[in-house]
């Protein structure tokens, strides 16, 4: 299917030129060092701002043991900070054996160079086994806030991941004394391998649910009376205010949250600051982050409730199973809380889901505001989702699934070399009417267009079943313009918009509205609103890894070949082969763009 390119003649030959160039500047340089909006050699003197190693290894969470990809040898991996406006090299080291790896900086991608975004398959090309990556990312001033990096090969996100603050250069918004990182993940007992073969296998085998939720990594459960797992305790102070970041980095949990005798106040959500909404509890998707404010009790308040820990209680939402585990607000002085001994039942009434949580209400505080109003869209696309049972069971958008295997080469790399044709693609995807180009499977989009994404959420072909699913975007952050149970109306929505203040997102939740409906009956949609800018490859894919293995993807591609280049900025042909020069290994020193002048 991929054979359906035609190599487009004119334009590639200027573009083989172009590399013979390219190739010549690529000898020229290779002996200078790191000099900025070239190309260079990372030789040993080069010193990347940090470094990640990744490795696959038997690796103890949640009192079991299982064979884990980890970043530098424990998940979650070390936090990053990263400052606004500043140039970041990220060094990442594939220190597996066979498998091949890539981190993507989840809700920073407009703000990585053009092959940094860690898609493989779409924008990059993955790191081999023994090889390493140099990572160029800069956050843009305004963009503080919480995000994380996950890889984005196969199921190894579940536990290869670590938190990724931006810390900002401005004043913030909001005060507070501390702060704490709160991520948030599941444990499955079975190997990522189990797990993706039983998913893609024509005899089917669910992963199981969640065997655990973890926060910062630990886990205990009532259950568990031998072992040494502990619950997580987050360390406060009474009297102080904390700023809470908490990331949703789960495989397939929908979580929601309370905490004991506290509520908070949210005031950011996916990297924007947001007006302050007072909340008893969050439910956080896979890929969403919310920073809230919890105003600390006092050494009175304290006495009164004669404890100086508080549970958090997690329970997932819209499985078949509802699994609830815990985690200690633990306030200083005093002897701790037992972390092997588990309330049972919880202290806090099991959680139910709360479809819409927030749509409409959340409000941006940026100054700054350029939402793109009804009349201003120029083309609506929608997406219908439904999962199909045949010899196999995948998601399907608009009939299509999209898997890590199906592109033979990156899109991003093809774009360069000529063999994707952007021109061609865009004219099937609109000659079909709903926006999708069956042959490449992606969505293209022109620069200034101004998009309304539509995911329709609809039962599955043949049972009617329906699931809810994190929607994430990788490139600029999207309106969020709510959602809503049955069918997409455009015009009932513009109404329900006039009192709101849409927000962006890079996550957002399409939820089912009910457990089961007729099958490819609508049950449920998520729109978006995006003007489209940044040429490049962008994915907009379900955040929960098993969907993904299951083919709940797509790719979107912003601008023509021209403008994506234009963009991106020359490379050398060391980006665009499997193993090219642009990567590094112990005998040699990677070739690499620096992007960003
Ligand atoms: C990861 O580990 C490497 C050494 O194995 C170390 O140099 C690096 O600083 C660590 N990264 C972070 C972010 O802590
Ligand atoms: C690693 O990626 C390359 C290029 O996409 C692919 O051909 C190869 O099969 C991958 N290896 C594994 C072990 O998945
Ligand atoms: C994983 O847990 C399930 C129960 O949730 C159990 O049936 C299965 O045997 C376990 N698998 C492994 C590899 O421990
Ligand atoms: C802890 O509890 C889980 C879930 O009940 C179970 O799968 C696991 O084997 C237990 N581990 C120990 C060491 O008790
Ligand atoms: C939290 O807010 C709810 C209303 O949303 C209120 O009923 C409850 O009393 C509040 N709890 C605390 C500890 O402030
Ligand atoms: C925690 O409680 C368990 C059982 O209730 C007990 O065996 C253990 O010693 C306690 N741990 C600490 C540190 O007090
Ligand atoms: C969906 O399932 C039906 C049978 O249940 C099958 O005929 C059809 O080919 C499947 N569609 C795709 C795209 O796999
Ligand atoms: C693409 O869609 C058209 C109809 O719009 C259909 O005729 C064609 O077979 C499809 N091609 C592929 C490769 O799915
Ligand atoms: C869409 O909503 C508008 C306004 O609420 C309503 O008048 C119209 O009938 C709806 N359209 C459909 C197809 O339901
Ligand atoms: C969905 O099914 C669960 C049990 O699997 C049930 O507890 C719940 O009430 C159902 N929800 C709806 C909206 O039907
Ligand atoms: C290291 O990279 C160079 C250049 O890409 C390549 O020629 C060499 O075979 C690689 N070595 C290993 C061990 O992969
Ligand atoms: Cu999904």
């Amino acid at each position: 299917m991929w054979n359906g390119y035609r190599v487009g003649g004119r334009l590639n030959s200027h573009l083989r030129k172009m590399y013979h160039i390219k190739i010549g500047l690529v000898l020229l340089l290779s002996w200078t060092n790191s000099a900025v909006g070239s190309i260079a050699q990372h030789d040993d003197s080069f010193q990347p701002d940090h470094i990640l190693r990744v490795t696959a290894q038997d690796y103890t969470e949640a009192c079991n043991t299982r064979y884990s990809v980890l970043v530098n040898g424990s998940s979650p991996g070390p936090e990053l900070r990263l400052r606004e406006g500043k140039v970041n090299w990220i060094r990442v080291y594939n220190d597996m054996k066979d498998e091949n790896t890539t981190i993507h900086w989840h809700g920073l991608t407009a703000f990585t160079a053009p092959f940094s975004d860690g898609a493989p398959a779409a924008s990059q090309w993955p790191i081999s086994a023994g090889h390493f990556f140099d990572y160029e990312v800069k956050p843009e001033v305004g963009t503080a806030g919480t995000y994380f990096y996950h890889s984005h090969v196969g199921f190894q996100a579940v536990t290869a991941k670590g938190s990724l603050i931006v810390d900002s250069v401005n004043d913030l918004p909001y005060s507070y004394d501390e702060e704490r990182t709160i991520m948030l993940s599941d444990f499955f007992n079975e190997t990522d391998k189990t797990i993706i073969d039983g998913l893609t296998s024509s005899d089917f085998t669910w992963s199981g649910e969640t065997n655990a939720l973890l926060v910062n990594g630990k886990s205990r459960q009532a259950t568990n009376s031998t072992g040494s797992c502990q619950l997580a305790s987050i360390s406060i102070e009474p009297g102080l205010t904390y700023r809470l970041r908490f990331i949703g980095a789960t495989a397939l949990s929908f979580i929601s949250l309370a905490i004991e005798s506290h509520n908070v106040s949210i005031i950011e959500a996916d990297g924007h600051y947001t007006k302050s909404v007072h909340t008893s509890f969050l439910q956080i998707g896979s890929g969403q982050r919310y920073s809230v404010l919890l105003t600390a009790k006092s050494e009175d308040e304290l006495e009164k409730a004669g404890k100086r820990h508080f549970y958090i209680q997690l329970t997932t939402l819209a499985r078949p199973e509802t699994l609830t585990n815990l985690a200690v607000l633990q306030y200083s002085g005093g002897t701790g809380a037992n972390l092997t001994t588990v309330p049972s039942p919880p202290p806090l009434p099991v959680a139910k889901i709360a479809e819409g949580w927030l749509d409409y209400e959340l409000e941006s505080l940026s100054p700054i505001y350029e939402f793109p109003t009804l009349d201003e869209v120029t083309r609506r696309i929608i997406i219908e989702v439904h999962q199909n049972v045949s010899d196999h069971v995948i998601w399907l958008q608009n009939g299509y699934e999209w898997v890590e295997s199906f592109p033979k080469s990156p899109y991003l790399v093809d774009i360069y070399t000529g063999k994707l044709n952007t021109e061609e693609t865009y004219q099937r995807a609109i000659s079909r009417g709903n926006g999708f180009d069956n042959i490449t499977r992606t969505f293209p989009a022109q620069i200034g267009e101004v998009l309304e994404i539509v995911w329709q959420n609809e039962g599955t072909f043949t049972n009617g079943g329906l699931d809810v699913h994190p929607f994430h975007a990788h490139g600029r952050h999207f309106y969020d313009i709510g959602g809503g149970d049955g069918k997409y109306n455009a015009t009932a929505n513009e109404e329900r918009l006039k009192s709101s203040r849409p927000i962006l997102r890079d996550t957002s939740m399409l939820y089912r509205y009910r457990n089961e409906t007729d099958p490819l009956a609508p049950s449920g949609w998520r729109a978006w609103r995006i003007k489209v800018t940044d040429a490049g490859v962008w994915m907009y894919h379900c955040h929960s890894l098993q969907h993904m293995i299951m083919g709940m993807q797509t790719v979107f591609i912003f601008g023509d070949r021209n403008e994506v280049i234009a963009q991106s900025a020359p490379v050398g042909v060391g980006y665009l082969t499997y193993g090219g020069s642009a990567y590094g290994n112990s005998t040699h020193s990677p070739v690499v763009r620096h992007f960003f002048t």
